[in-house]
Parts: structure tokens; sequence; C-alpha cells
């Protein structure tokens, strides 16, 4: 059985990453808009049409499921995509709250994402129909800050203080880390608020799918495409997975 994972770019490789290491039999096909990176700060029909296109693509390998990797399109397209395919579609928003409700003690949780994804308000909506007190802030200079590869030191530090300070003030003990790119600020943020619980959606979704029963029994091949060549994609693909070959596709194959 397979799996297809799609994100706007390289961001979802963290749950490429944590998908492949919990399910090795699955055979994983990988699709990173990177020509049309960032979906953050697009229109909420742009990114049910772009997601659209991306999940097309990837139900022609015959894949038995489908996860939206990235919080964006998992905000405003999942409906959609449900409604479309006839094979499980999981996004990275339930499997992150249902992991916030079992850390937090104190019942506040915050939640961090791109502009989209705040305004969607995804997460707030499904946390406050189980009594959390949700405070939300979005972060836009954490995409580019991690794109760049700057994500630890004094101006990695400078910037995640700037969007989070607040939200600890406000005294939530769990935060979501609510895109793909934040998780590599993961190490950051810990030694800033060593007292904060992190949500890292990409473990979520792993732990979602072990919750499901989904028998993911492939090759453990692994294929991972692209719609542009992007120099911080291969950069950051090789951190993330290592030496799995990245292949080139048009956008015209996939509009
Ligand atoms: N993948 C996007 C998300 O998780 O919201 C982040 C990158 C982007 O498209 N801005």
């Amino acid at each position: 059985m397979s799996i297809g994972i799609f994100d706007s770019g390289i961001g979802g490789l963290t749950v490429f990453r944590e998908v492949a290491k919990e399910f090795p039999q699955a055979d994983i096909y990988y699709l990173g808009d990177t020509a049309r990176v960032p979906y953050g700060n697009k229109s909420k029909e742009t990114v049910i049409r772009y997601s659209v296109e991306a999940a097309r693509y990837l139900t022609g390998f015959g894949i038995d499921a489908l996860i939206v990797a990235c919080n964006t399109a998992s905000s405003y397209a999942l409906e959609t995509l449900k409604e479309m395919l006839d094979i499980p579609v999981i996004g990275v928003v339930k499997p992150g709250v249902e992991m916030a409700l079992r850390k937090t003690k104190n019942k506040r949780v915050g939640v961090i994402g791109t502009l989209a994804t705040i305004k969607s308000n995804s997460y707030r909506d499904l946390l406050n129909k189980r009594g959390i007190h949700v405070f939300q802030k979005p972060c836009p200079l954490f995409v580019p800050l991690v794109e760049e590869g700057i994500v630890e030191g004094e101006i990695a530090e400078l910037v995640v203080r700037n969007y989070i300070d607040e939200l600890v003030g406000e005294g939530i003990d769990t935060l979501i880390l609510g895109c793909t790119h934040y998780p590599l600020l993961k190490d950051t943020i810990k030694k800033l608020y060593p007292e904060i619980e992190i949500v890292d959606s990409s473990q979520a979704i792993a732990e979602f799918l072990h919750n499901e029963d989904l028998k993911f029994n492939g090759r453990g091949s692994r294929r991972i495409f692209i719609t542009d060549e992007s120099e911080s994609f291969k950069r950051l693909k090789t951190v993330l997975v290592g030496d799995i070959p990245v292949e080139k596709i048009e956008l015209s194959e996939i509009c």
C-alpha cells in the first residue's frame, strides 16, 4: 500500500521524514509544489485549486491514502479533497489538536502558523470546542528564515522571541507549530521556552496514522517530486531525508 503526501514546498518533508520512519514498508510519493510556494499568503480559492491539482497528480500513482502535510492546505482544502477522493484524506490540523489536548494541563494553548492558517481559525475552532483557550499568532518570518537555513543562533532567537514572547506572556503551557517549516525551529523554541510543551504536527500525524486502521505493506520505495528547481529545497531535502533523488516535473503536468 502507498501514501501520497503533498505540501506547498519543502516543509512537508518534516512529515515525510516522520511517516517514513514510522512506516518503513510504505511506498511514499511526495509532491512539493515549489513553483507555487508559498501557499500561506494566497486566497482560499487558490489554495483549494492548487491542492486539488496536487492531489490529482498523486492519486495517479494509485495511492491508498493522502496526507495533506501543508497546514494552509489542511485549513482551507481538506473538505474539498475529502469529497473529491474515495481514499482516506488526512490533514495536519486534527492530529495536532489531539496531541495538544493530551499535552496541555492549564488548557491555554498557543497556535502559530502562516497568515492563512491563522486567519482560517482551523486550529482555534477545534480547540475551542474542547474547552481550550487559544492564543494565535501568524509568524510570517519563520518560513524564509528556515529556507535560508537560519534555524539557530542570535537572529533565529530574536525572531522567535519577537513572535512567541507574547503568547508565553498569555500563560500558554503548550504551543502548536502549525506550519510545516516550524519543526526546524523546534530546538531554538525549546531552548528559549523549556517549560512549554511543543506540538510538532509531523510527529502528531505519524502518531495519528498509527491509531487509524491503515496497513502500509509496500516495498518501502520513496519518490519525491517538485514543480520547480529550488536551491533551498535541495539543501533542506538533504538535511531532512538524505540522498533520496528529487524528480522535477512540469507545472503543466499537474495543472
Ligand atoms: N506548507 C505551508 C504551511 O504549512 O502552512 C508553509 C509554507 C507556505 O506555503 N507558506
